[in-house]
């Protein structure tokens, strides 16, 4: 550590100096500083910065994408402990997702670098896998868990204010303790995993609201599970793209989806006119560049979007007529289709549209990718058509657009969306514009 030198005074020894910078602080800070000042003891003990850890987990029925949606928040939240204190953010492993139904394969425990390119989440915040925070840390405890809920009043006389307070559990808590009195419950599938402490917070307001109260505990690995219940700082300002640019998508994924775009749908970036950079921090392209492939983009959500019969999501028999018109209007002659349908649906799409490409996975690529990785996949290979329509309020969707948003595309061609057989206005989605 360099010692800070008052001018004009000689430096004072490093003792007084620690206990100086000691003083100036919280009683929790001086804690951490004094691991920082250890750079007066063997070397060995300072080669770690001591570091704070936050943890987080989303409420379990919810889906890959909308969690993707929750890293953005936290991120936001890294960020503003970080301009306080040495902050990292430990990447909560994915699994058990509901959707993920592929019998016979293991989906359980999967760290972040199956799906996301991790080097360029670290241009963003400092992150670590769990299976890292569980070497550094010295072993699988989590000091705090806080679980957070909403008001069990709800607002206040109908007024919006931001707001975080310690309350009793308003649902039957997840996590019981052992015999050790440590918590038990679940970490991500990781079951040698404890927690010291479980709470309750309410919380209402953006993520940084709870910036405040992490940095006046003293506990060095914090846990936030139902983080979905903290909202956007800014949602669609610089840092939420700044953020959402880092979620590069694993470079093995993106590789299939452009050899399928090359032998199946004749597009490169070369001739589709897209510029792509490994370093999101470099790119940004100009909305209009990007031309895409010469193929229709569709994403086709069914599954639980059909079972309410909601009169926003298509028939099939509805959907392939718009299908042809778009094919009609863009002169094109291929669509590929992403979609979740079941073997019946995806049957009857290809009896009405048998010119359609989809990505099939032998089972050999579905074991590699898994069901996030070939989800990734379709998304990827939507992002690269010259027109994409997708499904109404699918956050499946929704990142395709910011997908197509990076890469440049006219916002003609990607904030479209189906309409349901017997829907009167059909609202189209709206243009969230790129922000640097
Ligand atoms: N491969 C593939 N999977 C899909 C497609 N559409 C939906 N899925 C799967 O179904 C899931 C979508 O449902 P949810 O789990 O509810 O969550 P979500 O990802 O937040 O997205 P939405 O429900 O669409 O808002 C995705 O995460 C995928 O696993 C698709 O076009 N292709
Ligand atoms: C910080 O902690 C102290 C002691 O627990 C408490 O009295 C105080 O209200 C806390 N301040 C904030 C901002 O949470
Ligand atoms: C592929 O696209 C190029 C133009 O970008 C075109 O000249 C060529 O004929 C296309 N090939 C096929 C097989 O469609
Ligand atoms: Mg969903």
């Amino acid at each position: 550590m360099a010692a800070p030198r008052l001018p004009g005074l000689p430096p004072p020894p490093l003792l007084v100096l620690i206990a100086l910078a000691a003083a100036a602080q919280p009683p929790h800070q001086a804690a951490f500083r004094a691991g920082h000042g250890a750079a007066s003891l063997p070397a060995a003990a300072a080669a770690a910065p001591r570091r704070r850890y936050l943890l987080y987990d989303v409420n379990p029925p919810e889906g890959f994408n909308l969690r993707r949606d929750v890293y953005i928040r936290v991120a936001s939240l890294i960020k503003t402990l970080l301009k306080h204190e040495a902050w990292v953010l430990v990447l909560p492993p994915w699994g058990r997702l509901y959707h993920w139904q592929s019998p016979d394969i293991h989906q359980i425990r999967i760290p972040w670098f199956e799906f996301f390119d991790v080097p360029s989440l670290s241009k963003n915040i400092p992150v670590i896998e769990y299976e890292e925070f569980l070497a550094e840390s010295g072993g699988p405890f989590i000091d705090q868990v806080y679980v957070l809920q909403s008001y069990a009043e709800g607002w206040k006389d109908g007024t919006w204010e931001e707001k975080i307070d310690e309350r009793p559990c308003i649902d039957q808590l997840m996590y019981s303790t052992d015999k050790h009195k440590y918590y038990r419950g679940w970490f991500w599938g990781y079951e040698e995993t404890r927690g010291m402490n479980v709470a309750c917070l309410s919380v209402q307001g953006s993520a940084s609201v709870i910036a405040p109260l992490l940095l006046n505990i003293s506990a060095r690995s914090v846990m936030l599970d139902r983080a979905e219940n903290l909202l956007h700082d800014h949602y669609g300002g610089k840092d939420y793209w700044n953020t959402r640019r880092s979620m590069v998508f694993a470079k093995h994924l993106r590789v299939v989806g452009d050899m399928f775009r090359t032998n199946f749908l004749n597009s490169t970036d070369e001739k589709d006119r897209t510029q792509y950079s490994e370093d999101w921090t470099k790119m940004k392209v100009k909305l209009g560049t990007a031309i895409g492939g010469p193929y229709l983009g569709a994403h086709l959500r069914r599954k639980d979007f059909i079972w309410g019969h909601r009169n926003d999501v298509p028939s099939i028999q509805g959907a392939v007529e718009t299908i042809r018109s778009l094919l009609k209007l863009h002169k094109l002659q291929r669509v590929f289709i992403a979609t979740d349908a079941v073997a019946k649906e995806t049957e009857e799409l290809k009896r009405l549209l048998p010119e359609m490409v989809r990505f099939e996975p032998n089972w050999e690529e579905l074991e590699l990718y898994k069901d996030g990785g070939i989800a990734i996949i379709d998304q990827w290979i939507c992002a690269h058509a010259r027109y994409f329509i997708g499904t109404s309020v699918s956050t499946f969707s929704f990142r395709i657009h910011e997908e197509r948003e990076i890469l440049g595309f006219d916002p003609k061609t990607t904030y479209n969306r189906f309409c349901g057989d017997e829907e009167s206005t059909c609202e189209q989605p709206t243009h969230w514009k790129i922000v640097y």
